[in-house]
């Protein structure tokens, strides 16, 4: 198989199993991108990635290039090597960021300016200097500089940013030139499905120009521009046909998603892909994701819960450590209790995206998909 080959595996329905090349090994979809900021998945270890059978791990070019800088995270050979994580990596492009964390001073055609986080100086994007940017990272995989509109906005606001969206996918495609590196375009569109599909098409036109003089294709396809403050059911009313507009022939990641009912219900609609902080970021709130639902690990009621976290899981946290030594280290907020819940929950996602997995490549998806809606575990949902 060659770099980034996309092979489908199996169908069932809608949800996909697929396989995909990089210079990193092969990943399997459906699959859950643990989130690693800024070169680390808070307090888990390049090791413990691996244990957990961590397939793509996610960095974000809007901390990397800010702190450290691209420019070092380049000298210590690419940001596997600078985080000693020898898997597939992917980059978000901090189109994402840049409008939920900085002060965006200025968006224009020809791209963005606003100031760090950090200490407040200006910095300049164009998608051809983030493309740069990228891959002096060395992911795997880097993503478009795209406009993620927020929820609600006008249809005429939205429209604008796929507009924009697209006009820059053009350029990061002509940017992009990294030979073991793939280029993933992004769809936004907000929840209007004639936008989303303008935005396909506009990738997909995209593309074909690009190849008939000579350039590259796209790697995959994100969708961009969902979870941003709606209701589930509201993104459920346009994700499948969205996914599915996406050429079959490639991943389809929706980005920023990952509650564990909303995977399932994602993969049904023919996701492949999925990242999130909130398997990490509720962990070090004292949160467990379980076969019985949600968990507050600070509740009262596990003080003298000398059993395992979740009796139905295999990881070591459950394998080794009691409810009642949990809720101990979350109440004093000892950093070993948040480090043991994201082992737990990101071995939650990844393990459920397995048994997904399995499903589908037995063609028994419908029965996975309605076991698990009616199992305690869909519950916090
Ligand atoms: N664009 C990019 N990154 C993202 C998003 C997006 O729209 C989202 C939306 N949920 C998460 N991360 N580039
Ligand atoms: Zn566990």
């Amino acid at each position: 198989m060659a770099l980034f080959d996309c092979a489908c595996e199996a169908t069932s329905g809608h949800a996909r199993a697929l396989s995909y090349e990089t210079a990193h090994g092969t990943f399997h979809t459906p699959m859950f991108m643990p989130v690693g900021t800024s070169a680390t998945v808070k307090g888990v270890t390049a090791g413990q990635l691996r244990d957990l059978n961590s397939q793509v791990v996610l960095a974000n070019t809007y901390h990397l290039s800010l702190r450290p800088g691209a420019d070092v995270v380049a000298e210590a050979g690419g940001v596997h090597r600078f985080m000693n994580y020898d898997g597939p990596m992917l980059t978000d492009s901090g189109g994402f960021q840049v409008f939920s964390l900085a002060d965006t001073l200025k968006l224009d055609d020809d791209g963005l300016t606003f100031r760090s986080i950090y200490d407040g100086s200006k910095i300049r994007w164009t998608p051809e200097s983030n493309m740069a940017i990228q891959e002096q990272l060395g992911a795997d995989i880097a993503m478009q500089l795209d406009q993620c509109t927020p929820y609600p906005a006008e249809h005429a606001f939205v429209a604008k940013a796929v507009d924009l969206s697209s006009n820059w996918a053009r350029r990061c495609l002509a940017a992009h030139v990294r030979p073991d590196q793939t280029l993933f375009g992004i769809v936004q569109g907000g929840m209007e499905l004639d936008l989303r599909l303008e935005s396909i098409r506009r990738l997909r036109e995209i593309e074909e120009e690009s190849l008939a003089a000579g350039g590259r294709r796209f790697g995959g396809f994100g969708i961009g521009g969902y979870s941003v403050g709606e209701d589930h059911e509201v993104m459920f009313e346009t994700l499948g046909p969205v996914a599915r507009a996406c050429p079959e022939d490639r991943p389809r990641y929706l980005m920023g998603v990952g509650n564990p009912t909303t995977l399932v219900r994602a993969v049904r609609e023919g996701v492949d892909m999925f990242d999130c902080v909130l398997p990490t970021r509720t962990a070090r709130m004292g949160t467990a994701f379980s076969s019985t639902g949600r968990m507050n690990m600070r509740n009262a009621k596990f003080t003298r819960d000398f059993g395992p976290l979740d009796a139905a899981c295999t990881c070591p946290t459950c394998r080794n450590h009691s409810r009642a030594y949990i809720r101990h280290l979350v109440k004093q907020n000892e950093m070993l209790g948040g480090i043991l819940l994201s082992i737990h929950n990101l071995h939650y996602l990844i393990d459920l995206m397995r048994r997904v997995r399995e499903a589908v490549l037995a063609d028994a998806y419908e029965e996975f998909y309605a076991a698990w809606m009616a199992s305690p575990a869909a519950s916090d949902y």
